[in-house]
């Protein structure tokens, strides 16, 4: 239902919705259907909570394991949960989903229904379980648990058959009754494909709609545990949307809704649906470092604190909450780079947001306008406002004026990839522009799906991040020549001969248009002589287009010839940027 905003009906439904609140009134606003349930208003008000990537890849430096990956490769020297949960909880965390089982099929948990899991490790002679340490450990912190349980199974003889559901099944119910409470279950969309299958070897396909059954696992989940959200990539809606990106972002407009049925474009992920017909609020999924796994050759790409607080404005910031993996290293812990970032971007949170500008000011709403009168002239760069989505979601467009020198000028969202960045509130919202100093400011409502409920107004000076800041990482770039021998042929030339021991390659970051999925990277010292570097598949590339490395036994060369033997769409080979790794 579309109403047109009128004075009258705003500042009684306004003053009505503050007022009861503050005197404790029953008197509520007419809910703008659809609202949230109350595990996702539990779940939205966690605002950050953490991944925790671990298992056999740690060991083989994959992102993606085969599913015959030597379980006997598990052996953590200082494994420590507590060192997890301490630095996720001063990270700003609030809890922590793990990887139980990834694609690979690895158990982290002892389960009764398979062999390949830690019982069959050297770590703790086989009768450690990680999922139950990281649980208690949570538990003693404070911080909610949840798991990652792979759909897909890449080590299991039966996947793609009936039988397999059954086994999913089944370990979805031993870690959902003997862990605890759980917070949310993580079902990942990469479903089917090439696997090792018990031996068999080959690709197995699967229907995303039909095959795994999800509403009867989704009414074993809601018996077993109530107050557990869905997290499902597959064609069933759960409770919460993927964002249609590992990148750290959703949309500058985000409206918590879809519809109930149907598959998913991209637009709508990142985006939501103004008239979706069930809420299903976007959580915003990315890694501290390149990779979701841990790999050597990221520790000098740890996530910077300016991108980190990009990311928090552009997911927390955009009315969805943020989930922040922190890979763990062989070791059996969180890298040290990893947790000094983390907790340099709660301190910078923290910091941000400290002194609210608008609390000492004189506050006035009239109508569509609210009016924010500062005492003397005040300078700022972050604007927040929060609907209370109890009463659903409701504002659609809005604009922000800075009063300076005696002139109102507008405000925009820095941030915004499309237009002003000025569009849906929802739980939060945090507008970005650069510092200005104003005597007023002057936010108004200019169109909304139903009266507005505004639940919180407020103002900040965010300091500059420089390179002085304590923990703030910095930025690395490469330079070579490069040039193209054909639509699929890449070549990168040396200054000078060296032994090359590995090559990276960043894919483009702005469409799957020329992304490699396959490639075969060969070293020359004359344009004559090939040696092959290297032949194989770059993992989850597409929905990750992150740094990608071929580590290759040492091979003199001066010419690289990268070859795309499959790309992910497009018929010439692209890249953001590539480097090639030399021995010292
Ligand atoms: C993806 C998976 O394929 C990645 O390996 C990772 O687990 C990420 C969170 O989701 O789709």
């Amino acid at each position: 239902m579309k109403i047109t905003i009128n004075q009258l009906t705003l500042t009684l439904l306004l003053s009505l919705a503050f007022h009861a609140q503050a005197l404790g009134q029953t008197a509520r606003p007419e809910p703008c259907s659809p609202v949230p349930t109350e595990n996702q208003l539990r779940w939205q008000d966690m605002e950050m909570y953490a991944f925790i990537h671990y298992s056999l890849n740690t060991y083989t430096d994959q992102e993606w394991g085969f599913g015959n990956e030597d379980p006997k490769l598990f052996n953590p020297s200082d494994l420590d949960c507590r060192q997890w949960a301490r630095v996720c909880k001063q990270a700003g965390m609030r809890g922590i989903i793990f990887t139980a089982k990834h694609h690979c099929g690895f158990c982290m948990w002892p389960s009764k229904y398979t062999e390949y899991s830690v019982k069959n490790s050297p770590w703790k002679n086989g009768q450690g379980d990680v999922v139950r340490e990281l649980a208690e450990a949570c538990r003693e912190e404070g911080l909610a648990f949840a798991v990652y349980l792979s759909p897909w199974d890449r080590n299991h003889p039966e996947y793609g058959r009936p039988a397999y559901v059954t086994y999913f099944r089944n370990q979805l119910r031993e870690l959902l009754t003997e862990y605890g409470d759980m917070f949310e279950v993580w079902f990942d969309g990469a479903n089917g494909g090439d696997g090792w299958y018990g031996g068999a070897n080959e690709v197995r396909k699967i229907d995303r709609t039909t095959y795994y059954e999800w509403p009867e696992t989704y009414r074993m989940i809601h018996q077993l545990q109530p107050k557990c959200l869905i997290w499902n990539d597959g064609s069933d809606r759960g409770d919460l949307r993927w964002v249609g990106t590992e990148a750290g972002n959703i949309g500058e407009t985000n409206w918590s809704l879809l519809n109930h049925d149907g598959e998913v474009p991209y637009e709508q992920l990142h985006y939501g649906l103004e008239d979706g017909n069930v809420w299903c609020p976007g959580e915003t999924n990315t890694s501290i470092r390149p990779g979701w796994f841990y790999h050597d050759t990221e520790n000098e790409n740890v996530k910077s604190l300016s991108k980190l607080m990009d990311t928090y404005y552009k997911s927390v910031g955009r009315n969805s909450c943020l989930l922040l993996n922190f890979p763990i290293a062989p070791n059996g812990r969180i890298h040290p780079t990893d947790s000094l970032r983390g907790i340099a971007f709660k301190k910078m949170i923290d910091e941000v947001f400290k002194t609210d500008l608008a609390k000492k000011t004189d506050i006035k709403k009239q109508g569509k306008e609210t009016i924010i009168t500062f005492k003397k002239p005040t300078t700022f760069n972050r604007f927040l406002i929060e609907e209370d989505i109890r009463y659903g979601q409701r504002v659609k467009k809005f604009s922000l004026e800075a009063e300076v020198n005696g002139q109102w000028m507008p405000l925009k969202d820095m941030l915004a990839d499309k237009g002003d960045g000025l569009t849906t509130i929802g739980h939060r919202r945090i507008i970005c522009f650069p510092t200005v100093k104003a005597t007023r400011l002057r936010f108004t409502i200019l169109d909304a799906k139903c009266a507005p409920v505004i639940k919180r107004t407020s103002v900040y000076l965010a300091p500059d991040i420089t390179q002085d800041t304590p923990d703030a990482g910095e930025k690395h770039a490469s330079d070579y020549y490069i040039f193209f021998g054909a639509d699929k042929v890449m070549f990168v030339t040396l200054n000078d001969e060296a032994n090359v021991t590995g090559f990276r390659y960043l894919p483009p970051q702005d469409s799957k248009e020329g992304i490699v999925t396959h490639y075969r990277i060969a070293a020359s010292t004359d344009w004559n002589h090939w040696e092959t570097m290297g032949e194989g598949e770059f993992s989850n590339i597409v929905n990750n287009p992150i740094w990608q490395t071929i580590r290759c036994k040492p091979t003199r060369a001066k010419i690289i010839r990268v070859e795309g033997l499959r790309l992910a769409q497009g018929s010439r080979m692209g890249y953001s940027d590539v480097e090639v790794i030399t021995q010292k």
